[in-house]
């Protein structure tokens, strides 16, 4: 049986959506708990807006391993040499943020495949106790069963989505509504449930499917990611540690104080 690291590959292309948790609190152990979770497939550690440093994400991917779910860090934006660290830590999958330009997808790539696809170089010493596997036999899958997800959250992104996704060791688009507001509204606007990115958000999707890869996205609510999933996306996170947290003490408290 392949370990959640690599049944990630295995999920995505299961005809059903993977639903993520998406960590950005600064404690492991979160991530870990919400693994746990019924309906929760795998767990983002976002290391861009949250505030997840690499140590901690580094303790978080055992603990979601050990739930049996795969950790998807995203990387800071331009960072994808942490790509490759977070890859030896035993990550299933990376999401790198504002990959706006071919040379973007190439460089974020580059970090996430070993040569001869790509650049990464040879160390992956957790990811090894965490799959199961011997060192040349991962040598030899990890490319193929390791997920890089470019996020799609421009104007320029979006004019350019069939290049990105045509980068050899891109497997995936992941959009982001907010960031894809603001650049579609040029600045106008925060309005990532707007009928201009909805539109944005079904044509990603069919531009990704047309090229044999996945798309992704992040929603909100569970109510928007019912939504994306029904358009057909292959990977959808689904609010936050922080926005679980608060609807939480939200819906007690005015239990409690009814
Ligand atoms: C966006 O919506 O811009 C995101 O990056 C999702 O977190
Ligand atoms: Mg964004």
């Amino acid at each position: 049986m392949p370990s959640s690291v690599q049944a990630l590959a295995a999920g995505l292309s299961g005809g059903r959506p993977v639903f993520t948790a998406w960590c950005g609190l600064p404690e492991p152990s979160i991530a870990g708990y919400l693994a746990r979770e019924a309906g929760i497939d795998a767990v983002v550690l976002d290391m861009q807006h949250g505030v997840i440093d690499f140590l901690n994400a580094a303790r978080a991917i055992p603990l979601v391993a050990a739930a049996g779910k795969p950790a998807i860090p995203r990387i800071p934006v331009v960072e994808f040499a942490t790509a490759s660290r977070l890859l030896d830590a035993g990550a299933a999958g990376i999401i790198a943020p504002m990959i706006n330009t071919v040379e973007d997808a190439r460089r974020f790539a580059s970090f996430v495949k070993f040569p001869p696809q790509g650049e990464r170089s040879w160390g992956p010493h957790p990811a090894l106790t965490l799959t199961g596997l011997q060192p040349a036999e991962y040598f030899r899958t990890a490319n193929g069963f390791l997920r890089s997800f470019a996020m799609v959250e421009t104007r320029e992104a979006l004019d350019r989505i069939d290049a990105i996704l045509a980068v050899d060791g891109i497997d995936a688009v992941f959009i982001g509504p907010s960031d894809l507001s603001i650049g579609l509204s040029r600045g106008a606007a925060l309005d990532p449930n707007g009928a201009e990115v909805n539109a944005a958000i079904d044509h990603a999707l069919a531009r990704a499917k047309a090229a044999g890869k996945l798309a992704g996205i992040y929603a909100p609510n569970g109510e928007r990611a019912a939504d994306f999933a029904k358009r057909g996306y292959h990977l959808v996170a689904v609010g936050s540690d922080l926005a679980f947290l608060r609807a939480g003490a939200a819906a007690m408290m005015k239990a409690a104080t009814a």
